[in-house]
């Protein structure tokens, strides 16, 4: 279905970018759409990142990368040799001709269809091909990568430098899909883009650009969580060189901003006056060049609405049926753990608050009628234990019949008893944010969990017919190879009572409580890479080098996690197999809590010889390219993540490397 005739000229265009999960609508817009409905105020919310699938798996599409692959590669292929540039993106190339002869569509239609999706062997082979097409893309689109939740450089962070040679070379893999939407869409008087995610940022500025280009009258807002934690963290220049781009930014939640500047703009482009009293809301007068922020505000969740999907074409989600985010609560009620920054949290002002009970039920009634859907993830921080039981007796009572996920925090309120009560309204999914279970690393972590209570409430669950996952890491600051073998000790010991797990490694998050109290963690120094003006990815020291495993030890771990995760089917982000994700909800509803427990059989290879019958035989030896390219990228980044004392950053950026692999090819780029 196109909407395109939907929508009126002069009307507010909310746009979901890529790249992010195509198997279900985030939750965002259509909550911003749901509000604004309730006040009379009508946007139309669209999903670039889902159409984009369907543009990106298109046969022209695959037909014009086959060409390029080809022109291109017989062109390095032609050459007495190559720039160290060229060979990395010479063995992409190699790689990614054979892979080109996938049906990549047809793939996409056995991911919706229900015998294919839910057969194991046939859902693999789509999965693998779904991966390859971003093999594919890597190679088109050399020296960026993508997936479904990535979108980056080879190895530099997205800086406004890097940003600019993006949309300038137009490298976006998406430039054609936009202008396509863009030439056929009545002219907006108001565009605003979700960014959610990290691996949306390049196609969001890409966006912001084409927008400005096609409609140079419209008022350009983004907001969402990730833009949130550029503007919050990111160095000072940011919040200017982002307005570069677009008119306006929206701090935390959108929707009395929405309220309150799209009648503005219905009335014209309002005054800087009017601009300032709006909730929120980053703007820079056009005169002074002054930025200025609105005053702070919170929603009050009883004046909350349903979230609206009517505008999304649900069939064209990755997925046999659907399945719809609902987020009950904001924020979280515990908010001590170190390591997280979530949300909004850190703001202070963002306290953890409910939808009432009976209005949420009544929302997931009327979604569940409207949308034809019984599946719901609960997208949230956290749901306190409390509203949880009161929201599954109230499904009960109401005789609703809906399934639904969520994250919760391990209480011992979750007695036996109350997990059979969620289970029976409706619960079948949840995942628990473990992380640990050495009891002195959850004290540093302020996490106010013993491994104990781990153990007997994940059995709770678990024996309550409730599938459990355990979100746990290695790695935080103070940590030590006893405890992190303690965390893998305790995952290998419960192995039977727990259905899925993943063993992730600490990452210093922005506006976390170790980031913000460093000393308290042991930490000497945070800093940041020349490229990374967002502040996104922080680098740290630890007093006396912390607690460093040796090789022994570090291979030990990495033993214990292989053989762990070779009973279980694991994979990541959005597939069957990775913990709260859309396939792997379905996947527990059919084939029971323990469907990831035990590995599946590997799926065929359909794999074919490379081009199309035209196969030319590399030139340059493969495996001898790829370990030069490793030996230069060791090198490379050895340097690069080096504390520069003059500047205060690593050198790491986009033109960093630029030259380093300018002085690796000895001064030569062609
Ligand atoms: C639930 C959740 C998930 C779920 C579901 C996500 C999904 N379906 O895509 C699961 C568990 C699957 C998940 C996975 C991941 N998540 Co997550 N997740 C969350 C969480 C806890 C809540 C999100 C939510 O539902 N909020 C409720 C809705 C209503 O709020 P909202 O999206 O913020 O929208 C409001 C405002 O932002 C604003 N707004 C939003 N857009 C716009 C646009 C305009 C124009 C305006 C005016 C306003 C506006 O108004 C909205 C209404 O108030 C957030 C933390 C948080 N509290 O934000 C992290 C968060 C979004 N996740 C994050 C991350 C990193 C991930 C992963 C990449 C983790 C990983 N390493 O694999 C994966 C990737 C998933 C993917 N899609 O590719 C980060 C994103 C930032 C970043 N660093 O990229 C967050 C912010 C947590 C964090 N601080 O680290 N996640
Ligand atoms: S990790 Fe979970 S429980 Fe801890 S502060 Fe963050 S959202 Fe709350």
């Amino acid at each position: 279905m196109s909407n395109h005739d939907a929508f009126p000229a002069g009307g507010s265009l909310l746009i979901y970018p890529p790249f992010a999960d195509p198997t279900w609508p985030y939750v965002s817009l259509p909550t911003l759409k749901g509000y604004l409905r309730g006040r009379g105020i009508e946007v139309t919310v669209r999903d670039w990142n889902v159409e984009a699938f369907s543009f990106l798996t298109a046969a022209s599409t695959i037909g014009e990368w086959r060409q390029r692959l080809e022109a291109r590669y017989a062109e390095l292929n032609g050459r007495d040799s190559l720039t160290l540039e060229e060979q990395m993106e010479y063995r992409r190339l190699a790689k990614a001709l054979p892979l080109l002869q996938q049906d990549f569509w047809a793939l996409l239609a056995m991911m919706r269809e229900e015998g294919s999706f839910y057969d194991r062997a046939a859902y693999g082979g789509a999965r693998d091909g779904m991966e390859d097409l971003f093999r594919i893309m890597e190679a088109v689109y050399f020296p960026f990568r993508f997936s479904c939740n990535r979108a980056d450089h080879l190895v530099a962070p997205w800086d406004f430098r890097l940003l600019d040679s993006y949309i300038e070379n137009r490298q976006s893999p998406l430039d054609r899909f936009y202008r396509q939407q863009l030439a056929e869409l009545a002219a907006p008087r108001f565009v605003g883009i979700s960014l959610t995610f990290i691996s949306q940022i390049p196609e969001v500025f890409y966006l912001c650009r084409l927008l400005r280009e096609f409609f140079p009258g419209c008022f350009l807002m983004l907001g969402g969580p990730c833009v949130d934690l550029m503007v919050r963290h990111g160095r000072p220049e940011v919040v200017g060189r982002i307005l570069d781009y677009v008119d306006g930014i929206t701090l935390q939640e959108g929707e009395k901003t929405l309220e309150q500047l799209l009648p503005l703009l219905a009335e014209g482009i309002p005054d800087l006056e009017k601009l300032l009293t709006i909730p929120n809301l980053i703007s820079r007068d056009t005169l002074s060049g002054i930025i200025h922020q609105g005053p702070t505000w919170v929603l009050d969740l009883t004046e909350s609405a349903a979230p609206d999907y009517s505008d999304l074409d649900l069939s064209l989600y990755l997925a046999p049926s659907p399945m719809l985010l609902y987020s009950p609560t904001r924020g979280c009620y515990w908010n001590k753990c170190s390591f997280c920054g979530y949300g909004f949290n850190q703001s202070g002002a963002h306290s953890y608050r409910e939808i009432p009970v009976q209005q949420a039920v009544a929302d997931l009634g009327r979604m569940q009628e409207q949308f034809g859907t019984s599946n719901f993830y609960l997208s949230c921080d956290v749901l306190s234990p409390d509203y949880a039981f009161r929201l599954a007796q109230a499904i009960i009572d109401s005789g609703l019949e809906v399934y639904w996920s969520t994250d919760l925090r391990i209480e011992a309120s979750y007695t036996p008893e109350r997990c059979r009560l969620l289970y029976r309204g409706g619960l079948r999914a949840v995942a628990f944010g473990v992380e640990s279970c050495a009891p002195a690393v959850l004290r540093l972590m302020h996490k106010g969990i013993t491994p104990e209570r781990i153990r007997s409430v994940n059995r709770h669950f678990h024996q309550a017919g409730i599938s459990t996952a355990w979100m746990t890491f290695l790695g935080h600051p103070g940590e030590g190879f006893v405890e992190a073998q303690a965390t893998l000790d305790m995952l290998g010991a419960e192995r039977k009572v727990v259905d899925q797990f993943i063993v992730g490694t600490f990452g210093l998050t922005p506006g976390s409580r170790i980031a913000c109290r460093p000393e308290e963690f042991g930490i000497n120094a945070i800093s940041y890479t020349a490229g990374d003006v967002f502040n996104l990815f922080p680098l740290y020291t630890q007093r006396n080098g912390g607690t460093h495993l040796n090789d022994l030890q570090s291979s030990q771990l990495d033993g214990q996690i292989a053989d762990l995760s070779s009973r279980y089917q694991l994979d990541h982000y959005p597939w069957a197999g990775a913990i709260s994700t859309h396939h792997s909800f379905l996947y527990l509803l059919r084939y029971g809590q323990r469907v990831f427990a035990k590995a599946w059989p590997q799926p065929q290879k359909r794999r074919q010889k490379a081009g199309s019958g035209r196969k030319i035989r590399p030139r340059f030896p493969l495996a001898a390219l790829h370990r030069q390219e490793e030996r230069f990228m060791g090198r490379y980044l050895e340097g690069a993540l080096q504390l520069d004392s003059e500047t205060g950053l690593a050198p790491l950026c986009f033109d960093h490397f630029q030259a380093a692999l300018t002085r690796e090819s000895g001064g030569s780029k062609r």
